[in-house]
């Protein structure tokens, strides 16, 4: 027997650009990843999400897929743009038609869907009109809501309505590593609270939907440490969780900002800005649950120097954190290698308790908040011997992960349901296709096979005995 409960959901997730591909299609408009990733130098060998693996053409099979492995929910995205080619407006009924034939389908084989409404994919038509910095994106945001509400609340109970602000926003607008790729931390502040409101709006919108259905918010679950005792290094770590954590969710789960960091922001950079009633928006659309994608911990020092993000986009271990060039903040923090830490091959640390510690860190700030764990998992270059992919790491990353959340149930935790990235081989934003996260396995080779991994049968049992067998 294990700590889970009975009607906890083992399942798997995805998001649209790295899966569908079919990105002209059947009136789809571009997003903003269709235009970056066909710029020279934005991505791991300039792969893009055009065909990505095909999961638009081969859905079906997909599915048959996941009922095999025996899942019981799956988490995709939609695309914004293949529903409103525009952003707003004229509505695609082709693409309208494609994610409730997926929805039938997944239904047929008793699998519960999970939508997130954005996971990066914003019509390239409202970047063009100011992307997040603009308030407008916000209400076509809203708009797009109740198109997916009207369409598919009839049958879908699970909705998300963003994913990771912490990257769309900080590698969008800060880094610049995604797009838009702006490098100005007040226009990343300003472009997120646009977020929140589009948020905040879309969980009204849902309240009065009539939608038998709970929603939530997606967010990174960064554990941190500091590298040392001193006292520098525990301002530092301070901080990192007041940005990373507290800014991040606590607009969505206490419907506020942390009230000194906001008032350091706007002293410092005079944002964000709030239209009239944003404040009451927020207090009054707080989530139903939080979904937390957990992959590693980042290890927190002091920063005396510029720092500029050197990330480990080829799985060449060693090439992130690099000394001197670690991702941070002059005078503030920043991201260092842990001298104890285990490591992947692309410089993200394995630490499993980080799981057991980010959700019961949640649980201390935010009380009884029902969780998911809408991401988790080990993006490796996995071995094929004899034809088989051997896929060994990723079943001990996940065997020591789950352990951590039933650690967390033990010690009362609400988590609801785990989603392991990804169900299927896909595109990484900035990685290509080397960098495999899934279960079943995509031959580029030939013509996009699917082959089931040692993972799959290792899953399957899993869930079949609801997380004891492992
Ligand atoms: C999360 C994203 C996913 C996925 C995952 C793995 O941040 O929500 O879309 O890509 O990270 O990241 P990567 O592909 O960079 O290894």
């Amino acid at each position: 027997m294990s700590a889970f409960p009975k009607d906890f959901l083992w399942g798997a997730a995805t998001a649209a650009y790295q899966v569908e591909g079919a990105h002209d299609a059947d009136g789809k408009g571009p997003s903003i990843w269709d235009t970056f990733s066909h710029l020279p130098g934005t991505t791991y060998q300039g792969t893009n999400g055009d065909v990505a693996v095909d999961h638009y053409h081969r859905f079906r099979e997909d599915v048959a897929l996941m009922a095999e492995m025996g899942m019981q929910s799956y988490r995709f995205s939609i695309s914004w743009p293949r529903l409103l080619p525009q952003g707003r407006g004229t509505v695609n009924e082709a693409g309208v038609k494609f994610y409730s034939d997926l929805i039938d389908a997944l239904l047929e084989h008793n699998i519960e869907p999970m939508i997130t409404l954005y996971h990066w994919d914003l019509p390239q038509a409202l970047q063009d009109e100011g992307g997040w910095e603009a308030r407008s994106t916000a209400e076509a945001f809203e708009e797009y809501a109740r198109l997916c509400y009207q369409r598919y609340g009839d049958r879908v109970k699970l909705w998300s309505t963003f994913n990771e602000t912490v990257c769309f926003i900080g590698f969008g607008y800060i880094t610049g590593g995604h797009p838009p790729g702006v490098k100005n931390p007040a226009r990343a502040l300003q472009a997120c609270h646009h977020v929140f409101v589009a948020h905040a709006k879309a969980v009204a919108a849902f309240r009065t939907s009539g939608i038998n259905g709970k929603i939530g918010f997606v967010n990174v679950l960064q554990t941190h440490t500091p590298l040392s005792q001193s006292a520098e290094d525990l301002a530092a770590y301070q901080l990192a969780e007041g940005i990373f954590t507290h800014w991040l969710y606590d607009p969505v789960l206490k419907g506020e900002y942390p009230a000194q960091l906001l008032a350091q922001a706007q002293a410092v950079w005079g944002v964000p800005q709030f239209a009239a009633g944003d404040e009451q928006l927020l207090r009054d659309n707080i989530c139903d649950f939080i979904g937390l994608n957990y992959y590693k911990r980042e290890t927190i020092a002091a920063n005396h120097h510029e720092s500029h993000l050197t990330m480990n986009t080829s799985g060449e271990k060693g090439k992130g954190h690099q000394q001197g060039n670690e991702f941070g903040f002059k005078d503030l923090f920043k991201f260092v290698r842990n001298p104890t830490g285990v490591y992947t091959d692309w410089d993200w640390e394995i630490y499993p308790q980080g799981l057991t510690e980010g959700i019961m860190n949640i649980k201390a700030r935010y009380g009884d908040i029902p969780m998911y764990i809408t991401e988790n998992g080990l993006g490796a270059k996995d071995p094929i011997i004899n034809g088989e992919v051997v896929d060994d790491d990723r079943i001990d990353y996940l065997r020591q992960h789950i352990g951590a959340i039933e650690d967390a149930i033990k010690q009362g935790a609400d988590v609801r349901g785990y989603y392991p990235w990804s169900f299927i081989d896909l595109l990484s934003w900035l990685n290509g296709f080397q960098k495999q996260y899934g279960f079943v396995y995509v031959d580029h080779n030939k013509g996009l096979a699917r082959q089931r991994k040692k993972s799959f049968f290792w899953y399957q049992k899993l869930i079949g005995s609801n997380g004891a067998e492992r």
